[in-house]
């Protein structure tokens, strides 16, 4: 069968097509992985159809060349298929305009972030690339010098990862090995639609819709959400006319999305997978876990912070228990479990620590953190192993091998669990005891026990 390419386009049923001719370039995005392509590259789409621009994406992958074939193969383009119980739409999307590979053609990137053609840099990297060193950091560094060396063209660096105040944080990476002039901006973001990796049925699906092979195609759900600090000094896409929010104060969305959405996503996928469920919608079948993730949101997410105004924690926490159950998506427990060493904090660890300021017990927010040990630990209720695809899974099994106490010894990792609540005995002896009756019990029968 014929790839997708410019030229095979005019044989794919016209409502499929892109809404627009890929323009000249304005973007940077490093990291092209299936969330970006099923989120910014849609909105940036949708922003040209509307409000027109340059803002085509130079798309770098930071290492993977699987995903640089298969884009250049078919001109950049790749699909969409947004999927429901109702049935599944999927799209052409032509906002990407040249792929390259970050290791093998590193000057040709530098040099495109120093262009002033470039105003936008967007990045979807994952938690465990902001740390400082990094190959992203250096990356962005050597560039931002050039562009300061080509008279510093204003420009701003967009973060779209799943981390608190995630623009700061990237600045601050900078900033350690730059001197950044004003004209150079680090807007924070929300990002949100759920998108599983791409399978062997992502690729029929698309095939089957539009009548040529996608090697990059992605599946997701219908919904998404992108909030975004309007700092843009040299201009932007018309994202707000695409459906993204901008806004002075993305803090609240940030806390809403992390705490409710992925903190209680890592509650289900860690229960999930250890009950030996392969998907999110499977695992919701559970007897009484969705109670558990109700009371969850309602006795300790929604008091941890303060909403955007206008919403409710517990509708939003309704609606995303809705999008997890959605029957087409097959978002696997062990993908979502991965790098929790770099999620829980964020995702729970936090909302832990302002429940305990306020005095208030968390013992859902404990219940979490066991189950976590528990897959960190191996085996599933039915025996079966679980990987432990972690940057610090040596340390994790490190510290598995030290001592026969698993909750003194993993609540002893200090890059993940923060003094305050190491020293917190009420906050431990509520980790032990969920540890102790999911290691006793096994998942299932703790989950239909909560009182
Ligand atoms: C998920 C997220 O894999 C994970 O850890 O919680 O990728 C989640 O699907 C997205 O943040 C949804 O916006």
């Amino acid at each position: 069968m014929a790839r997708l390419t410019k030229q095979s386009l005019a044989g794919v049923p016209a409502e499929a097509r892109p809404r627009i001719e890929t323009p000249g370039l304005g973007i940077v995005h490093l990291g092209i992985g299936a969330f970006y392509r099923a989120h910014q590259a849609v909105y940036i789409e949708d922003a040209i159809a509307e409000g027109g621009g340059d803002w085509a994406v130079a798309a770098v992958a930071p290492s993977s060349t699987t995903i640089v074939d298969a884009l250049r193969a078919q001109d950049g383009l790749f699909s969409v298929a947004s999927l429901s119980a109702a049935g599944a739409r999927t799209r052409v999307i032509a906002s990407i305009g040249t792929v390259l590979h970050a290791p093998s053609e590193r000057s040709t990137v530098t040099d495109l972030l120093a262009d002033p053609a470039i105003r936008v840099v967007t990045l979807t990297v994952t938690e465990k690339a902001y740390q400082p060193g990094s190959a992203m950091v250096k990356l962005l560094v050597d560039g931002i010098r050039a562009r300061i060396a080509a008279g510093a063209p204003p420009l701003a660096v967009v973060s779209c990862d799943n981390l608190p105040s995630n623009g700061s944080r990237l600045r601050a990476l900078v900033a350690e090995a730059v001197d950044l002039p004003e004209s150079v901006t680090f807007p924070k973001t929300t990002v949100d639609r759920i998108v599983p990796a791409s399978t062997a049925e992502t690729y029929a699906l698309v095939r089957n819709a539009l009548g040529v092979d996608d090697l990059a195609a992605v599946e997701t759900e219908p919904y998404k959400q992108w909030v975004i600090e309007d700092a843009f000094p040299g201009g932007r896409p018309a994202w707000d006319r695409a459906g993204a929010v901008l806004t002075d104060d993305v803090a609240p969305w940030e806390q809403l999305k992390l705490r409710t959405l992925n903190g209680v996503h890592s509650t289900v996928a860690y229960l999930g997978a250890l009950a030996g469920y392969e998907t999110i919608a499977d695992a919701l079948v559970m007897p009484g876990l969705t109670d558990v993730l109700r009371r969850f949101i309602a006795d300790e997410i929604a008091p941890s912070f303060a909403p955007p105004p206008g919403v409710s924690v517990m509708a939003y926490g309704d609606e995303v228990l809705e999008r997890f159950e959605n029957p087409a998506i097959r978002h696997r427990t062990i993908q979502v479990a991965m790098d929790g060493s770099q999620k829980l904090p964020y995702r729970v660890l936090r909302t832990v620590l302002d429940l305990r300021a306020r005095g208030l017990s968390p013992r859902f927010g404990a219940l979490v953190v066991a189950a976590w040990m528990r897959f960190a630990e191996g085996t599933a209720d039915d025996g079966t192993q679980l990987p432990l695809n972690d940057p610090m899974a040596a340390q994790i099994q490190a510290r598995l091998a030290a001592g026969d106490d698993v909750v003194d010894q993993l609540l002893s990792l200090t890059e993940i669990f923060p003094e305050s609540l190491t020293s917190d005995e009420e906050f431990r002896s509520l980790v032990r005891e969920w540890h102790r009756a999911l290691s006793t019990h096994g998942v299932r029968a703790t989950v239909a026990g909560v009182s």
